[in-house]
């Protein structure tokens, strides 16, 4: 629904961030928009829901869809996830393929050819982690995108940026603002996201989750939110945000990890999370947090569904022969 009464030199685009796992999706997005929203670790397929983060600048709104990395899996969760991504372009005005340059370049653009599996629009092309790189000002990277081109001819301009130092981040926002398109803007001037709090709230205990554990485990746990409940600030008492959360495992033996010796780890992953919910939500945060045992909670639609990750529509299509 459009806003109403809204300024005549209002602009806005919607810009799909895309890429495999890991290249610095979400690291962009936070640059972009001058706070950490989004999650970040440094595991691979970190981002499970793609959702919009919304920056203003002057009259121009730049909504920014962070999605997850695509890669190849046969496997449920995966499959749905990577449909996040993968609808993550419809009702894009513009695509950044992010490409990872501390890894096999050209492979990257080949990998999400074969992923995305559907035609793009407009992409402008964002090599990441510039400060990573030797001399990364002088990479041949004209004669990488003649190169890209010929896998992907959709393909225009490039950059070559840094979301730890902030290297070229400010020509890319200003190349989008340039094609930003006159008209409405989507969102309330202050709104950030399309995803309510309890949502980041969930990401940022499985945030912490996700940089306390190691192996497998991150991979095989979620978090669901049992109660989220705002209490009014009263004269001479503060508001609070009192929430209660389960961590769900696969089995028995992750649960133990997860608790900690003597709830340890949980304790950890809870002080931590707190802090970061509080900071977003500019609320006094209680946070309870439990671990549930939900052997196999990754092939369960309903758990899946309330994770927001419905069935991936065409998976048989896309998934045939994998
Ligand atoms: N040195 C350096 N590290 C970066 C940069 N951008 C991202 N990283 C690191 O790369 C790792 C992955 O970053 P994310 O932003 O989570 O990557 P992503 O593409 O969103 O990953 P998924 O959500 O798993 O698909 C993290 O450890 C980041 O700190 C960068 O410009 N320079
Ligand atoms: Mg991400």
């Amino acid at each position: 629904m459009l806003l109403e009464d809204q300024h005549p030199d209002n602009k806005s685009i919607m810009v799909a961030v895309l890429g495999a796992p890991n290249v610095g999706k979400s690291s962009l997005v936070n640059y972009l928009l001058g706070m950490d929203l989004s999650i970040v670790t440094n595991k691979p397929q970190t981002t499970r829901n793609r959702f919009h983060a919304v920056l203003t600048i002057d009259r121009t709104e730049i909504v920014l869809v962070d999605t997850p990395g695509l890669h190849k899996s046969s496997q449920e969760l995966n499959k749905r996830i990577n449909q996040q991504a993968r609808e993550g372009v419809d009702g894009a005005d513009l695509n950044l393929l992010l490409i990872d340059l501390t890894k096999d370049v050209l492979q990257q653009f080949v990998d999400f050819k074969e992923n995305i599996d559907k035609e793009l629009g407009r992409t402008w092309v964002v090599f990441t982690k510039s400060d990573r790189v030797e001399a990364a000002s002088e990479l041949p990277l004209s004669m990488v995108m003649e190169k890209a081109k010929l896998i992907m001819p959709n393909l225009e301009k490039h950059f070559l940026t840094s979301s730890k130092s902030g290297y070229n981040v400010h020509l890319l926002t200003g190349d989008i603002c340039d094609e930003a398109i006159p008209g409405p803007h989507f969102y309330d001037r202050g709104a950030i996201s399309n995803k309510p709090e309890r949502f980041f709230a969930t990401e940022y205990i499985r945030e912490q989750a996700f940089a306390l554990l190691k192996d497998e485990l991150p991979y095989e746990l979620a978090v669901v939110i049992d109660e989220y409940k705002d209490i009014k600030p009263k004269p001479g008492e503060d508001g609070a945000s009192h929430i209660s959360a389960s961590i769900l495992v696969n089995r028995p033996s992750q649960r133990a990890i997860v608790v900690g010796s003597k709830g340890s780890i949980i304790k950890e992953i809870g002080t931590r999370a707190r802090k970061k919910i509080s900071a977003m939500t500019d609320n006094k945060v209680h946070l309870n947090l439990h671990v549930k045992v939900s052997p196999k909670w990754f092939k369960n639609n309903f758990i899946l569904e309330e994770l927001g990750l419905p069935r991936a529509q065409d998976s048989a299509r896309v998934w045939r022969n994998k």
